[in-house]
């Protein structure tokens, strides 16, 4: 059923695969997929689920898959681990994204109990490496927050201006201005006024048509949920769900891009047959379809 879980896959090497529905990825377990694309290339960053049965979000490294169709898939080998962040706790690769600047891509990660850092590399697949020997953001710059898990899920977006910002956070969401550098905060950090919904984590932000789109998952087990605005900061209107929980995971994070002509929503769940749960995540993909007045279609977990 698996078939490509069944061959000898090499960390140092490259891997390629044809994605048969969802989940997408079935040789190992994925989670909180983030994208870029470039030159007719959709880059896919996520997270690394150990094999067998987990009892919590405990992760070393992250993964870079490459797609030009959405159906042919390469991985490329490891590019980032934990212990690439000497200030990091083993064990605590959590949720990041990747974003171009001034011909270098930045990954901003997370990890559990420490905060956010940011890698750099010349190349979209790496190999990168910590950028500042410490993190970028702590959980001390959340400061409505009082746990460890605070800091996390960077979300990077450059506006039209070349402006960049990062969203994160966990039960609060943050944002704040990178400098051009994008390896230092620029001036205050800021909270999302949420009303009428709930914040729970896993910021993204996309522009279309003018309008910022906010995506995040809120309550526990999560749905993903979206608000728009006119501008970056706000105020933002709730709008709805974008996706009900499924597929066995208590999370889905989520991102979303454009590729080739269509809006693609990435995510995951727990819907792989092996032993897929909630720390066994399997990566997905869905198309996002907008309506007329620029609201969100749901878009329909597959499930298991
Ligand atoms: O993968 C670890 C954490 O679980 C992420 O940082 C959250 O968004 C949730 O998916």
């Amino acid at each position: 059923l698996f078939g490509s879980m069944l061959q000898a896959h090499s960390q140092d090497s490259l891997y390629r695969f044809k994605a048969k529905g969802n989940p997408v990825i079935t040789h190992k377990f994925t989670a909180d997929p983030a994208a870029i694309v470039e030159d007719g290339t959709l880059w896919m960053y996520t997270g690394h689920d150990f094999e067998g049965r987990q009892k919590g979000y405990k992760m070393k490294d992250w993964c870079v898959f490459s797609t030009t169709d959405m159906q042919n898939w390469t991985e490329h080998p490891v590019p980032l681990k934990i212990t690439d962040f000497s200030w990091a706790k083993s064990g605590d690769a959590f949720a990041g994204h990747v974003a171009k600047k001034n011909g270098k891509y930045y990954w901003y990660i997370s990890t559990n109990w420490t905060g956010i850092g940011v890698a750099v590399s010349d190349h979209p697949e790496g190999p990168f490496k910590d950028a500042l020997g410490k993190p970028l953001l702590t959980n001390e710059d959340c400061f409505a927050s009082d746990h460890s898990w605070a800091c996390i899920d960077p979300a990077i977006f450059t506006d039209d201006d070349g402006q960049s910002w990062i969203f994160w956070g966990n039960g609060e969401c943050y944002y704040a201005k990178l400098k051009d550098n994008m390896i230092e905060i620029d001036g205050e950090i800021k909270q999302v006024k949420f009303e009428g919904f709930v914040f729970e984590e896993a910021p993204w932000i996309h522009q279309k048509d003018g309008k910022y789109y906010l995506t995040y998952a809120s309550g526990f087990p999560e749905k993903i949920a979206y608000a728009m605005a006119d501008q970056i900061e706000g105020p933002y209107e709730y709008k709805g769900i974008l996706n009900e929980i499924a597929g066995n995971s208590n999370t889905n994070h989520q991102s979303i891009v454009e590729f080739k002509g269509n809006w693609y929503f990435l995510y995951h769940n727990g819907g792989m047959q092996r032993e897929g749960n909630s720390y066994s995540r399997s990566v997905c993909i869905d198309k996002l379809v907008y309506n007329p007045d620029g609201t969100i279609k749901r878009v329909v977990m597959t499930s298991e």
